[in-house]
C-alpha cells in the first residue's frame, strides 16, 4: 500500500497526522506501508516538519515540486510511483480521514477497482460537518458535476480514496486537472475505462484551516470541469487555438491550469 499526502502550508497540521498512520499501519496492517507526503509551493516549514518526521520513520518520505501545481498535480505526480505498489490512495493532510477510516476503505479494496470514502452516503459519521456554508456550496457543485458527467457519485470530493494498481497504469495519461476538480478528472477517466468505483460511507472530522480559498478559486473548479466534459466531447480539438487564454483565465482566478499533455494523447 502507498499512501500520497498532498501537502500545501501544513506545518501546523501534518505532524500528528503522518505519526499516526504509520503507528496505525505498523500495529494493524500485514501488508507493505509507505507513506509520501507529496509537496509544492510551501511557504512555511512543511518541509522540515516532514524531515523530523521522516528520521523516525523509514516507511515516510517526501516528494517536492516547486511549480505552482496544486494539490491535483500533487497528486497527479504521486501517482507516477504506480509501479512500486499495488495499491495507492490519499488522504489529506489534516488528519480529517484518521488511519482507521481509510483501512476500511483499503480493506474493500477487493470488491473494486477503486474506492472512495463517502461523506454523503447513509451511514457517514460526521464528527465535525463541514460549515453549512461549504456544504451548501458541495451540494450545487454535486448537481452541476451530476449534470455534466453522470457517475451517480454522491461524494466526489471527498479527500480519501484508493486505487488499484492496473487502475492508476491505464487512466494516468488522462490526468490534467491541477485543482481541487482532479479528483472528478480521476474518477471520471476510470469510469469511461470501465472500472468499477466503490463508494463506502466514511468517517470525517472536518478540520479548521482549510487550503480551499471560496470566491475565485470555485469559479476555477466549475471552469475545470466544464473543460474536462470538453476534453471528452468532438468539440476538444478546434479548442486548441484557446489554450493561451486558458492559462490566463486560471492566472486571474489564483488557480493552477490544467497540465499539459493527457488530454489528447492519454484520453479514454
Ligand atoms: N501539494 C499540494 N497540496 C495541496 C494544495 N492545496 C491543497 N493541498 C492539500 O490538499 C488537502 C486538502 O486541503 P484542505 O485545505 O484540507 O481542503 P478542505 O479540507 O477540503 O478544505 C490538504 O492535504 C492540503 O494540504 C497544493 O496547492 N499543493
Ligand atoms: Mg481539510
Amino acid at each position: 500500500m502507498l499512501l500520497l499526502i498532498p501537502a500545501y502550508n501544513e506545518e501546523q497540521r501534518i505532524e500528528p497526522v503522518l505519526r499516526e498512520y504509520a503507528e496505525h499501519f505498523r500495529r494493524v496492517y500485514a501488508g507493505g506501508f509507505r507513506l509520501v507526503v507529496v509537496l509544492n509551493g510551501c511557504v512555511d516549514d512543511t518541509l522540515g516538519v516532514v524531515r523530523r518526521v521522516e528520521a523516525e520513520y523509514p516507511e515516510i518520505s517526501h516528494l517536492e515540486f516547486p511549480g505552482r501545481i496544486g494539490k491535483g498535480g500533487a497528486l497527479i505526480e504521486g501517482l507516477r510511483l504506480w509501479p512500486e505498489a499495488d495499491l495507492m490512495g490519499y488522504v489529506d493532510a489534516d488528519g480529517a480521514t484518521g488511519p482507521a477510516a481509510f483501512l476500511e476503505l483499503v480493506r474493500r479494496a477487493g470488491e473494486a477497482d477503486c474506492v472512495i470514502g463517502s461523506r454523503w452516503l447513509p451511514g457517514a459519521v460526521l464528527h465535525v460537518a463541514q460549515s453549512s456554508q461549504r456544504r451548501f456550496f458541495s451540494r450545487a457543485f454535486h448537481a452541476w458535476v451530476e449534470i455534466l458527467f453522470r457517475m451517480h457519485i454522491a461524494d466526489t470530493q471527498c479527500g480519501a480514496k484508493v486505487i488499484r494498481r492496473a487502475a492508476v497504469e491505464r487512466i494516468h495519461g488522462s490526468l490534467t486537472i491541477a485543482d481541487m476538480a482532479f479528483d472528478i478528472n480521476l474518477l471520471y477517466a476510470l469510469k469511461r475505462a470501465g472500472f468499477r468505483v466503490l463508494e463506502v460511507p466514511t468517517e470525517w472530522t472536518d478540520q479548521m484551516g482549510s487550503k480551499v480559498q471560496f470566491g475565485r478559486a470555485s469559479l476555477a473548479w466549475f471552469l475545470s470541469v466544464v473543460r474536462l466534459r470538453l476534453v471528452y466531447s468532438p468539440f476538444y480539438r478546434w479548442l486548441g487555438p484557446l489554450r493561451p487564454l486558458e492559462v490566463w483565465l486560471y492566472r486571474k482566478l489564483g488557480s493552477p491550469p490544467p497540465l499539459p499533455g493527457g488530454g489528447g494523447a492519454g484520453r479514454i
